[in-house]
Formats: structure tokens, sequence, C-alpha cells
């Protein structure tokens, strides 16, 4: 069994149905908690709407080049299409982490699937859901989320709004 750390966002179309379709789909992978969506600025180069952003923690039977396949699945459920890099997208699922059951983390420096997630540590439309799902979450080589999301800076921090409780 592992534990993995997965950041969906959506920034086109029914941003908020897209998903909940794609946590809904995941309770089958042995789901253990999501978050609320939250609306975020767009991060990056790219002039792009707003997007809404989620974490979602699972535990199940998949290794990480496992997990990486269930993301690009519910990528392609939602008619993503790859054009732009850091652009606008239907949905992006990526892998912030994965753990064994011991708590070994993985890690990788593999370009198709880099462990932990290579932008995660310095993102708050990550860090920002993940510490509100799980206060204690850790992510491997960086340390705890809560310090991360200390040393953002606060307008970043703030411009991650909850948008919609999940229940
Ligand atoms: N890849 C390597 N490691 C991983 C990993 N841990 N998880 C590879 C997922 N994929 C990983 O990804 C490009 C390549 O990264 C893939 O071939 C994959 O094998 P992609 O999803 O095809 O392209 P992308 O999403 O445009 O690139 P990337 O680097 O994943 O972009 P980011 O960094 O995810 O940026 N602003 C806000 N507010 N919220 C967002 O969610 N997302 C992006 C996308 C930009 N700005 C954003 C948001
Ligand atoms: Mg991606």
């Amino acid at each position: 069994m592992t534990r993995a750390v997965l950041s969906l966002g959506a920034n086109l179309g029914d941003r908020a149905g897209t998903l909940r379709a794609a946590l809904g789909a995941l309770r089958a992978d042995g789901l253990v908690a999501r978050s609320s969506l939250y609306e975020t600025p767009p991060w990056g180069p790219v002039d792009q709407p707003a997007y809404l952003n989620a974490v979602a923690i699972l535990r199940g039977q998949r290794d990480a080049a496992g997990w990486l396949a269930r993301a690009r699945e519910l990528e392609r459920a939602a008619g993503r299409t790859r054009e732009v890099r850091w652009g606008a997208r239907t949905l992006d699922v990526d892998v912030v982490s994965v753990t064994g059951d011991d708590g070994t983390p993985v890690f990788s420096d593999d370009r198709e699937l880099t462990l932990p997630h290579p932008r995660a540590h310095e993102r708050a439309f990550v860090l920002v859901p993940w510490l509100a799902l799980d206060p204690n979450a850790e992510l491997p080589g960086r340390g705890r989320v809560a310090d991360l999301v200390a040393a953002l800076p606060p307008d970043e921090v703030a411009g991650v709004v909850r948008w919609e409780h999940l229940t």
C-alpha cells in the first residue's frame, strides 16, 4: 500500500463540476480525504483565468507510476488537451508526494514523474488546501507544510480563497 497526495486544478469550463467529478472518481482508488475547493490566482508566466484547486489524499495499492497513470486518466476523462505548458486547462492532476506504508517517501528525478513534485513547496494553491486537510502534513525533503505556508509571501497565501466547502 502507498499513500499519495494529489493536487487538482481546473481553469476552463465548469471548473467545480470537473473537480467534483474527479474527486468522486477517486473514491474508488482509496480516497482518504479531500479538501474544499479553493479559488486561486493563476501562477506562472501564462495569462489565464483563475483556477479552482483542491488536494486529495489517497491510500491504495498503486505504486508511484500507478498514481501518475491514474492522474492522466482523470485528465483525459475531463477532456484535457495538452497545449501550452502552464497554460489553461480543463483539469490538471499532479502527484505531489508518494509514501510507502512504513512512511518511507518516494524520491525520483525522472522527468516523467518527479517526486516529490518539484514546485509543490512554493505553491500556495497546493500547500494551503493540503494544510487545511492535514495540519501535520509533511512534504518529503522540504519539511512541515505548516512551515512552508508560513514561509510564503502573505499575499500569496491570502490569494487562496475557500470557494465552497465540500462535505
Ligand atoms: N511530471 C513530472 N513529475 C510529475 C508529477 N509529480 N506529477 C511530468 C505530475 N506530472 C509530472 O505535465 C508536464 C509533464 O510533467 C508530464 O509529462 C508529466 O509526466 P503536464 O501536466 O503535461 O503539463 P503542465 O501541467 O502544463 O506542466 P506542469 O509542469 O505540470 O505544470 P504545473 O507546474 O502543474 O502548472 N495556477 C494555479 N493557481 N493553480 C494551478 O493548478 N497549474 C499550473 C500548471 C499553472 N498555474 C496554476 C496551476
Ligand atoms: Mg501537470
